[in-house]
């Protein structure tokens, strides 16, 4: 094993053992929700997938080390620090790898961390993506040149209109990434089931979606897969509302010049106070909905 991967006993015995496991991001806790609701959304995903039967790998850097499983103790540590921890993403791995610093993983460094230590199915909020003006502003998340590369399926519901969805779904298709629509012909906005974009393949149940991925792995294909998984209907929200909030957020971060790392978790919050928390509500109940996929999807993988 990598000398710089620690896996929980827990996590280490269902991967040896063959049952299904689960990966977790923690940007998620320390920079896309609020404290106490990300600790209690982070130990509460991590019940979801238990009571589906499927083992939770929640990924994070403690003390320099890639943990995948993390106590309650580091999720509370985590949520509590909140912005105060390093967002991770791929470039900035070494670095706090070697500083044996602290770091909360983007989509991105969860999806290396959990490549490296066995875990096929990832489950998350939303992913970053090319943001509106990326041609201009070159801003496209390195989420997506990961999923190009690294073999790791992620449960989303879709990506925010704070980005660009139409120019992110261009990007996947440049890079061979498969978009999956569970159980819908149109790819989702995070906050509502409609984007007015079509995804090309809709599947419907968790078993076709593992047969799918074994059959892009098996034949060399490597890179990841999004499962693009709309939030249900009662959590969802108001296009028009949410529409607005993101348009108030985008130009106050225009406003203050937000750029680079801090451009998502800005627009997060901000949505987050326009929106009188509503739309913490709405993602919280989505990132529930794709653990539960996530757990099938795990447990559906080579049967
Ligand atoms: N989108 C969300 N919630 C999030 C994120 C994105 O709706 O918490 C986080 C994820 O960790 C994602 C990261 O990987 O932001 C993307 O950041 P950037 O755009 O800087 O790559
Ligand atoms: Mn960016």
């Amino acid at each position: 094993m990598n000398e710089y991967l620690e896996l929980s006993a827990e996590v280490a015995a269902a991967l040896s053992g063959g049952k299904p496991v689960v990966a977790l991001e923690s940007t998620i806790i320390s920079h896309g929700m609020p404290y106490p609701q990300n600790r209690d959304t982070a130990l509460a995903v991590e019940k979801i997938i238990r009571d589906s039967g499927a083992v939770p790998a929640t990924i994070a850097i403690i003390g320099g080390k890639l943990k995948a499983g993390l106590t309650g103790e580091e999720i509370e540590y985590l949520a509590k620090k909140g912005r105060d921890v390093i967002k991770v993403s791929r470039r900035d791995l070494p670095f706090v790898l070697a500083r044996k610093a602290d770091g909360a993983t983007t989509v991105a460094a969860t999806m290396i961390v959990a490549e490296l230590a066995g875990i096929k199915v990832f489950a998350t909020g939303g992913v970053g993506g090319v943001h509106r003006e990326g041609n201009v502003t070159f801003d496209i998340s390195a989420d997506l040149q990961e999923l190009a590369h690294t073999s790791v399926a992620v449960v989303c519901a879709g990506v925010k209109s704070i980005l660009d969805i139409a120019l992110t779904l261009e990007y996947l298709e440049t890079y061979g990434v498969p978009v999956v629509g569970y159980g819908t012909d149109e790819f989702p906005a995070f906050y509502t089931r409609e984007s007015g974009l079509k995804v090309e393949y809709r599947l419907d149940t968790p078993e076709e979606i593992a047969r799918m991925l074994e059959a892009k792995w098996a034949v060399g294909l490597s890179g990841g897969a999004i499962i693009a998984n709309p939030i249900p209907v009662e959590s969802s929200m108001d296009g028009k509302l949410i529409t607005k909030a993101i348009e108030k957020a985008l130009a106050a971060a225009k406003k203050r010049g937000i750029k680079g790392k801090e451009t998502t978790p800005f627009l997060l919050a901000r949505i987050k106070e326009l929106t009188g928390g509503d739309s913490l509500d709405s993602n919280i109940q989505l990132v529930f909905n794709n653990a539960r996929l996530a757990a099938q999807i795990a447990a559906s993988m080579g049967k």
